[in-house]
């Protein structure tokens, strides 16, 4: 159960079409895919998907922390010591999208060295979790068709918004279509990327307030520390923080302090074992908890669902576990579907997933 090597493979995929939103915009998904290597033979593996406008990595620098600092620290250690492993990561500040991506691909290894899945040894709660579509910054009526494309094709009914735009009539408008289209019977919320002021943020939910909206989530920078709190103290639904609070210790703060009230859990930022620490924190803190996305190709979704079904508390809400769809290709040999509106764990050790090697090798940029 030794790790014996990390490599971090830097790979490139078209999107069909870019995703926008208020902190920035997704063309290719510009990743890198991480393998764990033990002495067994075992290959564990994730994906990293870098986002340099919420947590500062690039797809160059978790290439090389991966490769300088973590590799080494790691190599030699068992795939059961990750206390230990997290304890030698976090000595280098930052970087949560590379250690994510390393604890992700050890865990999918121990899976495959003990052969049970990810899912089974997190909590093992259930198989599938039901799926929230993010629908990016266009006109109203492209976005309508969107969610409506989603609804007929793959049975999606839970749609996140992007918002934070200005004025914010251009986002109002388009929530209010989506309500007018597609009824009463679908789940919208709204997500600012703190696109917006904390007195925008609330003229935008007061002519909202008809529209049945299921949260909001970074409207305004967490970082405007009184402006936010009095923007949550009157939002009359959950206010989730997302990229303001990755880590236990910011949902702590955060909370306490007034400036969130539900929190997003994205296995892409915190991988498995932090994800779980965020986890466990919401739960004693009875905190409303949404499974996240961040724009993850197929790996990370599957690493997102593995995750989200294996607690209650995270496989309640729909899971934001769609965005591999604008790919136009990817990496798995077996791709995910989605239907019924439900995304469903890979059966088999670790994560269940195979890789094509083929379309790793086309994509790949490295070679
Ligand atoms: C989200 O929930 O904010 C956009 C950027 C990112 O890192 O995640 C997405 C979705
Ligand atoms: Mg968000």
């Amino acid at each position: 159960m030794k790790i014996t090597q990390v490599e971090a493979i830097p790979f490139a995929i078209p999107y069909r079409k870019p995703l926008r939103f208020a902190s920035g915009e997704v063309h290719t998904a510009e990743h890198v895919l991480v393998r764990v290597h033990t002495d067994d033979g075992i290959v564990g593996v994730a994906e990293a998907p870098p986002r340099p406008f919420t947590y500062g990595e690039t797809q160059a620098s978790i290439v090389a922390v991966l490769e300088q600092l973590f590799a080494p620290q790691v190599v030699g250690l068992s795939l059961l010591e990750r206390e230990e492993l997290h304890a030698r990561l976090g000595r280098t500040v930052g970087n949560p999208v590379a250690k994510a991506a390393l604890d992700m691909a050890v865990w999918d290894a121990l899976g495959r060295t003990l052969d049970v899945g990810v899912t089974e040894l997190l909590g093992g709660y259930t198989d599938r979790m039901r799926v929230c579509h993010m629908l990016g910054f266009d006109e109203p009526a492209a976005m309508v068709d969107e969610a409506q494309r989603m609804r007929d094709t793959h049975g999606i009914t839970t749609f996140k918004v992007k918002v934070g735009r200005r004025p914010v009539a251009l986002d109002t408008a388009v929530v209010r279509a989506l309500r007018e289209n597609l009824g009463e019977d679908v789940e919208l919320y709204v997500d600012g990327n703190r696109g917006w002021t904390a007195s925008e943020s609330a003229r935008a939910m007061r002519e909202m307030a008809d529209l049945g909206l299921l949260f909001a989530e970074e409207l305004c920078p967490a970082d405007d520390v009184l402006g936010r709190r009095w923007l949550v103290s009157q939002v009359d639904v959950p206010f989730i923080a997302d990229e303001s609070a990755v880590t236990a210790a910011d949902v702590t703060r955060e909370v306490l302090g007034g400036s969130a009230t539900a929190i997003s859990i994205k296995v892409a930022r915190t991988g498995f074992t932090h994800s779980q620490r965020v986890h466990h924190l919401a739960e004693g803190l009875g905190l409303e908890v949404v499974l996240g996305n961040q724009i993850d190709g197929q790996l990370g979704s599957l690493c997102g669902v593995a995750f989200g079904a294996a607690f209650r508390l995270t496989s309640r809400r729909a899971g934001e576990l769609s965005n591999f769809l604008d790919l136009s290709d990817d990496l798995l040999a077996e791709p995910l579907e989605i239907s019924d509106g439900e995304l469903v764990i890979r059966p088999g050790a670790g994560l269940g997933a195979e890789l094509d090697p083929g379309k790793l090798a086309h994509y790949r940029q490295d070679q």
